[in-house]
């Protein structure tokens, strides 16, 4: 006898697949069995509802203090991102803020945000640091994304974003010196983190810098992710894939040698398009390229307080269909079981053996979230089986 029964459903396995069942079973969180009657202790009717795996933002920098209205008000004027960067702007504003506030207050101001995310059906969110450029405020914010797993039911995957940009009055090699050598083995040694990530980009790090650093990161345990592509590629995305990444992120600049290497490794293609949209970028990531070669395709919400103040994973969503091309089907693969892929777990999809984390819409088919923007929620979001 099962715990749980869940019946009376649409349910969409893979969220975009036309095959529908109407019922499933759970045991201890997980989905046991799939589309047969099972006799269980609770019965639950999920009232005609089509239902849909849990949605997985896999790329987000939620976790910051103060703002960058000021910054978004230059870029509108003209500015450009990377000059507002090498102005001391950018980044390194948020990193004075973040190292003011207090873990307590970074807490606070990230729960609304995760809050944000559920009531969009989202069940897991990756969170990283990066804004803290030292020691002590880079495990402040792991400290935070860990208190912030326990403190909501949201699943939160943690990832140490040290190598983001150089932090002032520090030399490149000498703050990944101690990167490597001084915070990656302490987040290791108090599990902080479950994933490393780097930038590498001209105004951050390079492809020399990202294999020292993954060389290590991948001796500790941790699963790799990259920002490669954003302002211009130079080699960076297939660099990451041959160094193991899970992941390569933004990818606008990204050209036919980096999509074979994603192809060729296994990576996952994460698109950004809150950032594409807010940095009103035109050159887009070769969605038709990664298509042909079978890369699978992540869509990420990159909710961030500078080029992405996008706090809604269905608005990415609806980005990646009409910016990007992605047929609305591939945007629901890219927000369930791609991104579960790029963050390295079993889930996003609805099968034995998985999380029964799921959401209940009254909604006609699943397709309408690529067509309609806002004014689409769940009725119920589940995490584990249980209602949240
Ligand atoms: N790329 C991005 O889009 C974010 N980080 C990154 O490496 C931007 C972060 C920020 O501007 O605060
Ligand atoms: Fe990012």
């Amino acid at each position: 006898m099962a715990e749980l029964f869940f019946h009376n459903g649409r349910v969409y396995p893979k969220a975009d697949g036309d095959e529908v069942v109407d019922c499933f079973a759970v045991e201890q969180g997980r989905i046991v069995s799939l589309g047969e009657p099972v006799a269980a202790a609770r019965s639950i009717d999920l009232g005609g509802r089509l239902v849909l795996p849990g949605f997985i933002d896999c790329h987000t920098h939620l976790l910051w203090a103060g703002d960058r209205a000021d910054e978004f008000a230059l870029r509108q004027a003209g500015a450009d991102y990377a000059e507002i960067a090498r102005a001391g702007g950018g980044i390194l504003s948020t990193v004075r803020a973040v190292r003011a506030a207090d873990e307590d207050t970074l807490v606070a101001l990230a729960l609304p945000r995760l809050e944000a995310l559920a009531a969009e059906g989202v069940t897991c969110v990756e969170i990283k640091s990066g804004y803290g450029l030292d020691f002590d405020t880079e495990l402040k914010m792991l400290r935070a994304i860990r208190r912030l797993d326990m403190l909501q039911p949201l699943r939160i995957r943690a990832t140490f974003l040290g190598a983001h940009t150089v932090p002032r009055g520090r030399s490149r090699a000498d703050y990944l010196d101690e990167v490597i050598t001084r915070m990656l083995p302490a987040i290791a040694a108090q599990r902080l983190a479950d994933l490393v990530d780097v930038y590498v980009e001209d105004i951050a790090f390079s492809i020399d810098d990202m294999a020292r650093l993954f060389t290590a990161a991948r001796a500790l345990g941790f699963g790799l992710r990259a920002h490669t592509g954003q302002l211009s590629d130079a080699g960076a995305t297939a660099a990451a894939c041959r160094l193991g990444a899970l992941s390569c992120d933004h990818l606008e600049y990204a050209d036919g040698d980096a999509v074979e290497a994603m192809a060729e490794h296994g990576a996952v293609a994460v698109l950004l398009p809150g950032a594409w949209y807010c940095l009103r970028e035109t050159r887009l990531p070769p969605v038709e390229l990664l298509r042909a070669r079978g890369v699978p395709m992540a869509v990420a919400s990159d909710a961030n307080p500078g080029t992405s103040p996008v706090v809604s994973l269905l608005t990415a969503l609806h980005m990646s269909v009409v910016f990007f091309g992605l047929a609305p089907a591939e945007a629901l693969a890219g927000v369930t079981r791609h991104a579960a892929r790029a963050l390295g777990l079993a889930l996003g999809e609805l099968s034995p053996g998985m999380p029964a984390d799921f959401s209940a819409w009254d909604m006609q088919r699943p397709d309408l979230l690529g067509y309609q923007l806002g004014g689409l929620r769940p009725h119920a979001v589940f995490i584990g089986g249980e209602q949240i």
